[in-house]
């Protein structure tokens, strides 16, 4: 009778952990979200889907998950193991395309629902399998992410991991990744080198000294070349001996084997749900930094504002002074047409844009931190020519109100005026001309009014920029995170160990 012994709230910890994990936004910026989250989504699967059902299933059969490169011999040897043909084996890689587990049919319900995946579970009275659960994984080299991802969920929830690899195809094969993967987890590993042929008698001892060079820890068990039985898909009872033998050993003191497998999980979770909260808190910290540092240069930015080139080139640099000006029959020669308006207030609008655009692609190109956001800064400078668009717009309004008081047919060329010296171009008194003795104050106060419109537009143009980042920093706590892991590995503690 196998019987975890634990403390008591182990269970409910767990949950808890589970449901922490579950409902945090981990999330600190656009860059840094899919990290986390893989990360966070592997622990919520080993908890739910292996540390749970574990503990409340204490019976439930030992499983051990074949995994390794297509072609490597996973499911001839399940089907060797068990005596039966349970998985199909083939020349045409990939083969096993989803999970298929050998248990025994006491065991079927536990396991149709494996890895939070669903396996197609075939039932056998083979003596392995009155303790054990062999799970048939899909290829973890997979080309198909699908596959590949279905092997390492299936790994994750494993209590003991085959790695198998071919003896004819080792030496580039060995799925490094993964195997650290497994090792992450506490994961006791079993390395199978498959169809170790006579002609090559060092394999075994390459195989192990490269291993043990990666620093990757577990046993060697080496499975000679045999004839593959054509019916069966399994090669003689005789080639698995070794293997069959070492699994079914694990089972002899059970209670200790799976307590201390849980132990080891539990610890290396717990640590990497602290380790990921940290993360957390530094990505969040990073995101704080480059969001301060966003809105501080495009202030610095806005701050150093230079118009004065802007109507450089414009017909409106023409508008005479005063004297010609006065002269009515200039007027008449020189009226402003109001498409002709149209068309400046355009070409300077665009300036203007062009210039809070540069200054937002110079901001980010001189920041390394914010080099790798690239696509963003696209969808930044589509914000700039809305916003800066709408300023704009609402300070052409504004000079067009300010013309109201004078001659209509006038108006045209006094908004062009008063742009022109707000802008600090034009003579001077082509202002006072139309304005009045008051042109000074009409002028500062357009001028005036144009700069705080642009220093909004570039607080805003730093908040979108900040946005489209989705940047989130230091508010959300995870303290929770960082505080009840160590809860969890005090009960997990158990009574007996
Ligand atoms: N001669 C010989 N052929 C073998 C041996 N083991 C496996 N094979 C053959 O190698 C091929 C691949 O074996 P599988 O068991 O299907 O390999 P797998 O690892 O399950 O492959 P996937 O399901 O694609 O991941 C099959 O054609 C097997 O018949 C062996 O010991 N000797
Ligand atoms: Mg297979």
């Amino acid at each position: 009778m196998v019987a975890v012994r634990t403390a008591d709230g182990l269970l409910q910890d767990l949950q808890r952990l589970a449901s922490d994990l579950e409902s945090q936004d981990l999330r600190s910026g656009r860059f840094t979200a899919s990290r986390t989250e893989q990360t966070r989504d592997r622990l919520i699967r080993i908890i739910r889907s292996y540390l749970i059902p574990r503990l409340t299933n204490p019976e439930a059969p030992l499983c051990v998950v074949f995994a390794g490169p297509t072609g490597s011999g996973k499911s001839t040897l399940i089907n060797s193991l068990s005596g039966l043909k349970v998985s199909e084996t083939g020349p045409i890689r990939p083969t096993t395309k989803g999970p298929v587990i050998l248990a025994s049919e006491r065991a079927r319900h536990q396991l149709e629902n494996f890895g939070g995946l669903g396996c197609e579970v075939v039932t056998g009275s083979a003596p392995i399998l009155s303790h054990i659960a062999l799970v048939d994984t899909p290829d973890i080299d997979s080309m198909e992410t699908e596959h590949r991802v279905m092997a390492e969920n299936l790994i994750d929830c494993a209590d003991v991991v085959v790695m198998v690899t071919s003896a004819l195809r080792y030496a580039d094969l060995v799925p490094w990744e993964v195997l650290r993967r497994a090792m992450s987890r506490g994961t006791p590993l079993i390395f199978v080198l498959n169809r170790v042929t006579g002609g090559a008698p060092g394999a075994m001892t390459d195989f192990a000294s490269r291993l043990s060079d990666a620093g990757v820890k577990g046993d060697i068990i080496g499975v000679s070349e045999h004839h593959v039985e054509v019916g069966t898909h399994s090669v003689p009872a005789l080639a698995v001996r070794e293997l069959g033998r070492r699994l079914v050993g694990l089972t002899r003191d059970r209670d200790r084997y799976q307590q201390e497998i849980l132990r080891r999980v539990i610890d290396s979770t717990t640590t990497q749900i602290s380790d990921l909260a940290d993360q957390v808190e530094r990505d969040r910290e990073w995101v704080g930094d480059i969001d301060t540092g966003i809105r501080a240069a495009f202030e610095d930015k806005a701050q150093a504002l230079d118009l004065s080139d802007l109507v450089t080139g414009l017909q409106m640099s023409e508008v005479p002074e005063g004297g010609r000006l006065r002269s009515r029959h200039w007027r008449r020669s020189n009226r402003l047409g109001s498409r002709d308006l149209v068309e400046l207030e355009s070409t300077l609008r665009a300036r203007l844009i062009a210039r809070v655009e540069s200054d937002l692609r110079r901001i980010i190109l001189r920041d390394g931190q914010l080099g790798m956001i690239g696509g963003t800064v696209e969808d930044a400078a589509r914000g700039v020519h809305l916003i800066t668009g709408q300023a704009i717009d609402g300070w052409f309004d504004i000079v067009h109100r300010e013309v109201d008081g004078i001659d209509r047919r006038d108006r045209n060329l006094a908004v062009m005026a008063l742009i022109s010296a707000a802008l600090g171009s034009g003579h001077p008194r082509a202002a006072e001309t139309l304005f009045g003795t008051d042109a000074n104050v009409f002028t500062e106060r357009a001028r005036r009014e144009l700069l705080d419109r642009l220093q909004v537009a570039y607080t805003q143009t730093a908040a979108h920029l900040c946005d489209s980042l989705r940047l989130v920093s230091g508010e959300r706590e995870v303290d929770e995170l960082q505080t009840r892991p160590t809860g969890v590995v005090t009960r997990s503690h158990f009574a007996d160990a």
